[in-house]
């Protein structure tokens, strides 16, 4: 029948990259790339919008990497607010008014050492009602007091010498003034006298140690975030907020009413609009005429039942690379979603034609993921779910599986719920991940991953040969930090 003359498609285990030569060290591979059209990040990673991995803490941790954290949409507009809020604040240079700690010079020392304990600050700006900095006070200032003068007054134990700078001092000139006068914290003024915010030191520091920090124009971390097809108040909302990317959040964004409502979304807002997600020729072609990265994967994902439940689905090589060649001569990035489960999969994922990958299951188990760690029979693990389980869904993102009825009883789930092992920081899983893809570079001859996607080739692996590529005939003794058998 000719119903039966089907096409092939393949996924991760089905290929490897055919080894080239090569003179790169994974050292030297450079791993920048571009997310959306005018979003770059220094590392090709991004980490899933759910509730189980992409609140504020995995997103300001992804941007400081050099990735991309896109925040889930289980939650009200105002707190989606709030989180990008946090992720564009997290490094900033200067600390805004409301956000500064400051004391009152007719506090006690008591009082003010309580205070600075509390609010996590070793010093503050000591300002009078209407934000006049008087003088600025530190554990250094008022230790002398604490033992025989508990009950002084700020006003007598502050310094009344401050050093304060205007808004538009830079990070140089903050530290070099810091340095020469030896003081941990420069309070910024208006009209010579008004608090409007503060550096500090540990600040700059912090900025320091990312140098490899995605961010903004202004020097703010990059935030994802996913918004519903239809929820165009969710999208104006996170663009005001200041989202650099919106993440159309649809599990068959090869939808014709999605497709409309994306092309909506991109008109209202100034941040890029990623569409997804797809996994067909056909889909990219809908929409590689407007947006700005398209997101490929139905049903990779690894607490996805999409492809069982519905019958419906394309292996995630073979989907990235139809996508990528109609998206790829429109200059539009593609980034590869659901499936990883390791750094080889990874860059797998980007030889097909990806320019970035998306990943959950990697990061579920990191201390920067929302929710708690459970102990089980002895082992550490954290909760990770399907934006589409039963779990998910009656929390708030049903519409992304498009199945909840009027009240909400019966769902057909797309998605389980399970654990994942609990693994460490983000940063570590992170080198794990980009040094494995470097290697892989390394293995292909390609400094770049332009250059990558142009020289690298699959070849066709065998169920023999995908044995052989495990650790086989061997008991694994000692777990190593990038693999652990299925
Ligand atoms: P993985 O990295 O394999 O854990 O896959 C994560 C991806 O799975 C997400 O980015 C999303 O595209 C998809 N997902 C999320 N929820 C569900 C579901 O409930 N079916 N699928």
């Amino acid at each position: 029948s000719q119903k039966l003359a089907v096409p092939e498609a393949l996924t991760f285990d089905d290929v490897l990259l055919r080894p080239k030569e090569s003179r790169v060290e994974p050292d030297d591979a450079d791993v920048s790339t571009r997310v959306s059209k005018t979003v770059e990040l220094n590392i090709p990673v991004l980490s899933a919008a759910m509730d189980t991995v992409t609140e504020s803490g995995t997103a300001i941790g992804m941007a400081r990497e050099g990735g991309l954290g896109v925040l889930h949409r289980n939650m009200e507009i105002e707190k989606t607010v709030t989180e990008i809020e946090r992720v564009k604040r997290a490094d900033e240079l200067v600390i805004d008014r409301e956000n500064v700690v400051t004391a009152n010079p007719d506090q006690t020392i008591a009082e003010v050492d309580r205070m600075m304990g509390r609010e996590g600050v070793s010093g503050a700006p000591v300002v009078d009602d209407d934000d006049t900095v008087l003088g600025i006070i530190s554990g250094t200032d008022i230790r002398p007091f604490l033992e025989v003068g508990e009950t002084d007054h700020v006003r007598e134990a502050m310094t009344d010498e401050v050093i304060t700078a205007e808004e538009d001092i830079n990070a140089r000139d903050a530290l070099e003034l810091m340095y020469e006068y030896k003081i941990e914290r420069v309070p910024i003024v208006d009209d010579g006298e008004t608090l409007v915010g503060l550096v500090t030191m540990q600040g700059l520091l912090q900025r320091r140690e990312n140098q490899n920090a995605a961010r903004d124009d202004d020097g703010r971390l990059r935030c994802g975030v996913a918004v519903g097809p239809f929820e165009t108040d969710r999208a104006t909302a996170a663009d005001d907020a200041g989202a650099d990317v919106l993440f159309i959040d649809c599990a068959h964004a090869h939808n014709l009413n999605v497709i409309e409502a994306a092309r909506e979304i991109k008109q209202e807002v100034a941040a890029d609009v990623v569409v997804g997600n797809v996994g067909t020729t056909e889909a990219a072609e809908e929409v590689v005429d407007f947006a700005d990265g398209i997101k490929v994967g139905i049903g990779p994902g690894s607490i996805c039942t999409t492809r069982v439940v519905t019958g419906a689905g394309m292996p995630q090589i073979t989907a990235v690379a139809e996508v990528a060649d109609v998206a790829a001569p429109e200059d539009v990035p593609v980034i590869a979603d659901g499936g990883i489960r390791y750094s080889g999969d990874a860059i797998k994922a980007i030889a097909a034609g990806a320019d970035a990958v998306m990943l959950g299951s990697y990061f579920a188990g990191t201390e920067e993921a929302p929710g708690r760690v459970i102990t089980m029979n002895g082992k550490k693990y954290k909760q990770y779910r399907g934006m589409g389980s039963v779990g998910a869904m009656k929390s708030g993102g049903g519409d992304r599986y498009l199945k909840d009825d009027e009240d909400g009883e019966e769902f057909v789930p797309e998605g389980v719920e399970a654990a994942t092992p609990y693994k460490g920081t983000l940063a570590s899983e992170l080198h794990q991940l980009v040094g494995g893809m470097r290697s892989g570079m390394g293995y292909v001859g390609a400094e770049t991953i332009p250059g990558f996607k142009q020289r690298s080739e699959f070849i066709r692996v065998s169920a023999a040969g995908q044995t052989e590529g495990h650790p086989h005939d061997v008991m694994i003794t000692d777990e190593a930090p990038n693999y652990s058998p299925d």
